[in-house]
């Protein structure tokens, strides 16, 4: 497996790979073009156009994909994977009682998950990271991140080790599985905004400052195809752990991935982290490991983190960025819940050492000032080793003694595995976070609830005053002697000082020997995947529509987390949520659809499976960025499982469109967006034009009367070969059997 040794073998190829390489190069592009699975053409890449292939130098896995991953891998018919991957138990841990409680209970309701995921990482030469161990970006930070390395990883915040100068992409489960079976991995060559650094933060500004303030810049779509790469003197000033917080955070305006470059505070934490060798070395091959002088950027964004002011970002969405200083009054135009009634920090985004630090500078000063916390308090460390060194370092002490209660070192309620408590059909309301998405419903699954995101440090003030309108730079707080005080900024370690308290506890190193996987038949949470079905050669044509839809809608809509997680392995199960939080533009309603077939309305789901069982193929129609948020690809597989044919939207978010690639459903554009309003309720469509691959939908209206919509895609070669298969599985089935690894 991957060791330090290797690492450095990595760099010592480097000027061979890069040298001979004219012009000036980003980051990224170095690090790309040193990983690529064939030499670099003569005229390089279009950036934005061309597809490459690369060799990653490792896969990780969250619980939540892995299962399907897993499932998906194990009829690729390999003995080991070919790269150092691992696996983390992390999302389905619920945040409930506290750590203690919580994690005891996780371990008997996913015992049958967990036992299949040890067993299969056990087998087939996998880390396993248990329950409790630690959220996977904290922990892949921690342990196998390294600078100018390529990692891909089954959750759209794998980019979080970009903060380590490494490129780290989020992919579907099914990319993993390829990757695991020693095939390349493909890539659009991605556009480069660059995000040029000045001055260096102070007060109460953090590094989640600076990416809050660029969504609001970029938007959720901003940086579709593109990878941010940070650069200039003011990278130097950030934390290691900052920048992974910044990078993390990339995934929200849609980013393949975000880095910096590697610098002292980078080296600071390998040494940290027991990783002075991969430093050293490092150190030798700095000029692959950053930018050249004069790099050319699609795109250059101009952020001077000495005038950088904290962002409040939301709700529903996270890029409604807004500065501490203009909040409040937006609060009162907007109507938003001023009562503050919970504060989390924590996630794979904000919860490093830093993190927990300098909150609890916040923590320590209010109690020493007679204040307790208004809101109710709750922190998710990023780690078993992020947790034992703070708790060592009496850092959960004061946020304990303002009112905070520990969770387990998991995702908690980041991905809605929230007990909350109280009411759970409460009206509006306002909760903060540190966390980095905050989509609608999201974390205690309530509609109504909204959710802002803010730095840890900023967070914990909130929640001490109790109302998201307070200002710590300006506003004064009253304290149990009844006096007005004022809260001192927060200050921190970056780095616990005494050393990391343990590394690696939860960690299981696999044996690699054989032994059969066994599914229980009856199981509701596992279940074995049979093959879709080959393309048949023919138009798609008289395609049921599923559901228009309006509006958002993300990979949470697609297919909801929450309590729908325990199914992730099992796709007949999981199914059954397949677009019920998605408004149908006809009707403004949620999960409710016409089924042509009954004549009345249905869930999405349902209806989608009486059109499958007639054998009436469907098709989804949708708005812009189509899937935005997560990696999960169970948002594809759904559809492809209930017999939803092709997906035509305005424009879709990048994982999700490879996830519907690999499954083998459509995935169409409209070339004149406003066409979408040529579709109505009652309409069947046709996708013509399929032998030849140049589609072309036809949409025919009950009267009689019918348009053609002009459509376009992203499919290259391969792409439309996995189509043709019916799954990117099912060809490398075929070409695992016909070259026997
Ligand atoms: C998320 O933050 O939305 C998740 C849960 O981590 C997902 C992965 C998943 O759906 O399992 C992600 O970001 O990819
Ligand atoms: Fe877990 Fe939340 Fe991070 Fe996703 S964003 S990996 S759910 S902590």
């Amino acid at each position: 497996m991957m060791t330090d040794r290797m690492i450095i073998e990595h760099y010592a190829t480097l000027p061979a790979k890069l040298d001979a390489i004219t012009g000036p190069l980003t980051l990224v592009e170095k690090i790309l073009y040193a990983h690529l699975s064939e030499p670099l053409p003569a005229d390089g890449f279009a950036r934005g156009v061309d597809y490459a292939l690369f060799r990653p130098d490792r896969v990780a896995m969250q619980d939540a994909t892995a299962q399907m991953a897993l499932l998906q891998f194990m009829n690729a018919g390999r003995r080991t994977v070919a790269v150092p991957t691992s696996v983390h138990c992390d999302h389905l841990i619920r945040a409930e009682n506290g750590a203690a409680y919580d994690l005891k209970l996780a371990k008997t309701t996913n015992g049958e998950v967990y036992n299949f995921l040890a067993d299969v990482a056990d087998k087939y030469g996998i880390d396993f990271w248990g329950p409790g161990a630690g959220i996977i970006h904290q922990v892949v930070l921690e342990n196998y991140a390294f600078p100018g390395g390529m990692i891909i990883g089954t959750d759209s915040h794998t980019p979080n080790a970009g903060g380590l100068a490494m490129v780290a992409i989020g992919v579907g489960g099914a990319d993993a599985s390829d990757v695991m079976a020693g095939l390349d991995w493909e890539l659009k060559m991605p556009r480069v905004i660059g995000v040029h650094l000045t001055g260096h933060l102070s007060g109460w500004a953090a590094a989640k400052d600076v990416i809050l303030k660029l969504a609001g810049i970029l938007t959720v779509k901003g940086a579709t195809n593109a990878v941010i790469e940070y650069f200039g003197d003011g990278c130097r000033s950030i934390s290691a752990t900052g920048k992974a917080t910044i990078c993390n955070m990339g995934a929200e305006v849609g980013a393949t991935c975000s880095i910096f470059p590697y610098d002292g505070k980078i080296r600071e934490y390998l040494v940290a982290t027991g990783r002075e060798a991969v430093a050293e070395a490092a150190d030798g091959v700095q000029q692959y490991l950053e930018a050249d002088r004069d790099a050319r950027y699609d795109q250059v964004i101009e952020i001077d983190l000495s005038t950088l002011e904290p962002y409040i970002n939301g709700p529903f969405t996270p890029d409604a960025a807004c500065s501490i200083s203009d909040f409040a009054a937006v609060v009162k135009e907007k109507g938003y819940p001023e009562l503050l009634e919970v504060g989390l920090i924590g996630s794979c985004t904000n919860s490093s050492y830093e993190d927990l630090s300098r909150s609890a500078s916040v923590a320590r000063d209010a109690e020493k000032k007679g204040i307790r916390s208004a809101a109710q308090f709750i922190i998710t460390p990023g780690s078993e080793s992020v947790y034992e060194t703070a708790a060592r370092d009496e850092i959960l002490v004061p946020l304990r003694a303002i009112g905070g209660t520990v969770m387990a070192n998991a995702c908690g309620a980041c991905i809605g595995q929230w007990k909350r408590s109280g009411d759970p059909k409460r009206g509006a309301n306002s909760i903060v976070t540190s966390f980095n998405r905050n989509f609608v419903a999201r974390n205690d699954g309530n509609p109504l609830t909204h959710a802002f995101v803010a730095s840890p440090e900023l967070t914990t003030a909130l929640t001490l005053a109790g109302r998201i309108t307070f200002n710590p730079l300006k506003d004064k707080l009253l304290n149990d002697r009844g006096q007005w005080v004022m809260l001192d900024e927060p200050c921190g370690a970056e780095l616990p000082a005494d050393g990391y308290a343990s590394r690696g506890a939860g960690r299981v190193l696999p044996s690699g020997q054989d032994r059969p996987i066994t599914i229980d038949s009856a199981s509701e949470r596992l279940q074995l995947l049979t093959p879709f079905g080959a393309w048949d050669g023919q138009d798609m044509k008289g395609l049921a529509l599923l559901i228009k839809v309006s509006g958002k809608c993300t990979t949470d809509h697609i297919s909801a987390a929450g309590s729908w997680l325990r199914f992730r392995g099992h796709l007949a199960n999981i199914s059954q949520n397949m677009l019920m939080a998605a408004v149908n533009s006809f009707n403004g309603e949620k999960d409710k659809v016409f089924n042509r077939i009954k004549g009345e309305y249905d869930r999405v789901s349902a209806s989608a499976m009486v059109y499958r069982d007639a054998g009436l193929g469907t098709i989804v129609v949708a708005e812009e960025n189509y899937g935005e948020g997560s990696s999960r690809e169970h948002a594809a597989m759904e559809p492809r499982f209930l017999g939803v044919r092709a997906v035509l939207a305005k424009s879709f978010a990048r994982i999700h469109e490879t996830n519907l690639k690999k499954q083998g459903v459509l995935a169409l554009t409209f070339c004149t967006k406003q066409d979408y309003d040529l579709i109505g309720e009652h309409d069947t469509l046709d996708v013509v034009g399929l032998t030849s691959f140049e589609p072309l939908v036809v949409v025919h209206h009950p009267d009689g009367s019918s348009a053609e919509i002009k459509v376009a895609h992203t499919y290259n070669r391969q792409q439309i070969e996995w189509f043709e298969a019916g799954s990117a599985l099912n060809l490398i089935r075929a070409k695992a059997q016909s070259q026997m690894y």
